[in-house]
């Protein structure tokens, strides 16, 4: 069977004009997770449209779409291409599992949640000529999981190829996340088994490691378990983790230990008031700057991660959170504006309230506002939103958030990593351009190994040397 599996892109990253760095920086993992379920005879290819053109000529027998809010246009448009052609299109994701009936018009099969269960079904059905029109995912393990396709993966386009996912979901509930509406019908959080994620690591080559989980901490009973088995890999790894989790006694120390060099923290708003709104509840009445300084005592950068546009939030917000993460010595930032996803219970009340603007997928990108805000106008809070990227990448901030470190080691390498981020995006553009993502970096990886409060045990268990792909923790998005 001839099959060919899409990640289609949102416009901004297929502009001929100008393509930012976060779009090349970690590849397809879930259909290579997906792909892991096909058979060795099948023909399978997979077309990332954020690092390449996809060639749509080909007559494939199958079409396997992910589909996202903001590349839910494009990826229609494609599916209705390839069933036009005649082949049996399969669309899935957490676009779809929002709005099935939205993505059923373009899909010969439409999967829902997760597809370690509904996937190798389907692929059963479609075998024995009789595939379904829906798949709803109700088991939730990663038991048995196949060996991830990262063969068919070509790492050179990538800053990040080593991206890796040991869990799924996350314990927590917050009302603008999208992960209650796509776990629904079954677990929301669940792990590999420890033997299995560390052989998974095991198989990555290099020495830079990329966790996607939402929340690697999620079960300290799993993480320990992990971090444990990794001492001595030599890895150096960046992830994404709550307050809670940083301040909880043990936990970091383990995961430093076992490589951890930054971690992107959902701080989300300086405001307290609107964590409760949001139900937000793991970070009401958390020391955020306990947090920062724990992290930065253990060598650890920062990327903080702020929502803007929650109900409490005015005009003010931005300059405020803009200079308290300055002052706290933040490294880098990750800014949004709110966004209700259809699916969550944020959007619910926004719609119940007759808050929403409009249904352009394309725009709920967290950079627009397709809401009203309740105590500033939209186009305050789109301004604020750029205004506070601007104010936190200016020279003089990157500076002032520099000097916070004690050594000056801590404040070049403060420095390095943060303008690296955002400083060169023109020259991430030629990179990306020529091709030469993947072997770019070498420089970033010292940034990162640049704060180690000790040397971790030697070589690389499974490395060969290749693929050292240092990364920017500026955008989980
Ligand atoms: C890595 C990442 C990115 C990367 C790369 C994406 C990629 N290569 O896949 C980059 C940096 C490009 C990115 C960009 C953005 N992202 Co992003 N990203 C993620 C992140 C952190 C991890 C994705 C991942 O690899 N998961 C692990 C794999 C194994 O799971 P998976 O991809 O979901 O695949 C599984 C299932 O979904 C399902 N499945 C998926 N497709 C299909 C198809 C079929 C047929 C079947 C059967 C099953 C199936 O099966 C797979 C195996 O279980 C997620 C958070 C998350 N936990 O998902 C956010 C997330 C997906 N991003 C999000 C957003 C909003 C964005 C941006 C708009 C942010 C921005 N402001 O620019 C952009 C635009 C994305 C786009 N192109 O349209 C939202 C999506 C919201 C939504 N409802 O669509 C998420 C959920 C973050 C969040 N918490 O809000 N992102
Ligand atoms: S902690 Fe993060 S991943 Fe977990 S529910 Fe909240 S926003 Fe989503």
């Amino acid at each position: 069977m001839r099959v060919k599996m899409i990640l289609p892109a949102l416009t901004e990253a297929t502009s001929p004009l100008f393509r930012p760095i976060k779009y090349a920086l970690f590849p397809p993992l879930g259909l290579a997770t997906l792909a892991g379920y096909l058979d060795p005879d099948d023909e399978v290819t997979i077309v990332d449209e954020h690092v390449q053109k996809i060639d749509t000529s080909d007559e494939p027998d199958l079409v396997v779409i992910q589909v996202y809010i903001t590349s839910a246009r494009r990826a229609y448009e494609l599916a209705d291409l390839y069933r036009a052609r005649g082949a049996h299109v399969c669309l899935g994701g957490l676009h779809v599992t929002s709005l099935p009936q939205e993505a059923a018009r373009h899909a010969d099969t439409i999967f829902c949640g997760p597809g370690e269960d509904t996937w190798p079904r389907f692929l059963a059905d479609l075998r024995a000529g009789r595939p379904a029109r829906r798949y709803d995912s109700t088991e939730r393990t990663l038991a048995g999981l196949p060996p991830v396709r990262r063969d068919l993966i070509d790492r050179s386009r990538y800053l990040v190829p080593n991206s890796i996912v040991v869990s799924r979901g996350c314990p927590h509930v917050c009302d603008f996340c999208y992960k209650e509406a796509f776990f629904a019908g079954g677990k929301s959080f669940y792990t590999q088994a420890v033997d299995a994620a560390l052989a998974e690591i095991d198989r990555l080559p290099g020495r830079h490691l990329y966790f996607l989980d939402d929340h690697l901490f999620g079960n300290a009973r799993f993480a320990t378990a992990l971090f444990e088995g990794m001492r001595g890999m030599g890895r150096l790894w960046q992830a994404a983790g709550t307050v809670q989790a940083v301040l909880r006694p043990g936990l970091l120390e383990k995961a430093v230990e076992a490589g951890l060099r930054s971690l992107f923290v959902g701080f989300e708003t300086v405001n307290a008031a609107n964590l409760a709104e949001q139900r937000k509840w793991q970070n009401i009445d958390r020391d955020y700057g306990a947090a920062i300084r724990r992290l930065h005592e253990h060598g650890v950068m920062v990327n903080g991660s702020f929502v803007f546009g929650m109900d409490h939030d005015d005009a003010s917000v931005f300059d405020r959170t803009v200079e308290w993460a300055i002052g706290q010595g933040i490294e880098t930032a990750t800014f949004h504006i709110l966004t209700p996803y259809p699916g969550t219970r944020l959007y619910e009340r926004m719609a119940k309230a007759g808050r929403l603007l409009h249904s352009d997928w394309d725009l709920y990108d967290t950079r627009h506002v397709v809401f009203e805000p309740s105590r500033m106008t939209a186009r305050q809070l789109e301004d604020g939103y750029w205004r506070a990227y601007r104010d936190f990448y200016r020279w003089g901030s990157i500076l002032r958030g520099a000097a916070t470190k004690p050594t000056v080691a801590g404040r070049l390498r403060h420095a390095a990593y943060a303008a690296g981020w955002k400083k060169f995006e023109p020259l991430w553009d030629l990179v990306i351009r020529a091709k030469q993502v993947g072997r770019a970096l070498p420089f970033l990886e010292t940034v990162l190994a640049g704060g180690l409060p000790s040397r971790p045990g030697g070589g690389n268990r499974s490395g060969d040397g290749r693929g050292v792909t240092p990364s920017l923790s500026g955008s989980r998005l």
